[in-house]
């Protein structure tokens, strides 16, 4: 997809401050600071529209970007993030599975993992808490700038087997650096459309 128009339309937190036009919507899940923010830019071709930082567990609320009146990205708060307390991380868990587990206009999560090392436990708990709520998987490994092409495959196994991916669920290579998985990426949103 070409993408010209992107509107941050609004940052929710509660159901009721999800947005109302019932386009298609595409999550991004993953640990903090694993590049969720970075592969929504590089989908849409802008620089910095979602916000990343190296900051992690910046990213607080439910973001929803509309992209061409077709399709939202919601980009999720990160997951992982040692300095979090109790009570944020509860409110965090409260909000993904409100989300997650309700919202109809939910077709797909990205699942984004770090290429360069196996999932953690934290990718795993996410990876099974979608399994147990059917929500279509696609697992994006990330950062593949990081490691030579040679070793792409063996990592990709290794994400397949840590987190015993069920066979029907995408695993795709990207870098936000080089710009790299972009149309594949897209072409398995556009068929969830
Ligand atoms: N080399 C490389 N760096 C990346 C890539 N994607 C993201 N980064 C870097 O990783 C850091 C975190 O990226 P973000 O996109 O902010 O990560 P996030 O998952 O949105 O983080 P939170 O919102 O804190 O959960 C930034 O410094 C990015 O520049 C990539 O594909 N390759
Ligand atoms: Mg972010």
């Amino acid at each position: 997809m070409k993408v010209h128009n992107v509107e941050m339309i609004m940052s929710a937190v509660k159901p009721e401050q999800y947005p109302t036009e019932g386009y298609p919507e595409f999550a991004l899940a993953g640990r903090s600071n694993v590049g969720k923010s970075s592969f929504i830019n590089k989908m849409i071709g802008r620089k910095s529209l979602a916000r990343t930082s190296s900051k992690p567990g910046k990213t607080q609320t439910l973001n929803f970007y509309k992209i061409e009146e077709q399709l939202f990205f919601v980009d999720v708060p990160g997951y992982g993030y040692a300095k979090v307390s109790k009570t944020e991380r509860e409110a965090w868990g409260k909000m993904i599975e409100r989300y997650i587990t309700a919202r109809e206009e939910l077709r797909a999560v990205l699942l984004i993992v770090d290429l360069r090392h196996p999932p953690t436990e934290d990718d795993c708990m996410m990876y099974d808490f979608l399994a147990h709520y059917n929500v279509p998987t696609i697992v994006v490994a990330t950062k593949a700038d990081k490691i030579p092409k040679g070793k792409w495959e063996k990592h990709k196994k290794v994400v397949r087997t840590t987190l015993n991916m069920e066979k029907h669920h995408p695993l795709l290579l990207f870098s936000s650096e080089k710009g790299m998985g972009i149309e594949e990426a897209w072409r398995e949103i556009e068929s969830r459309m």
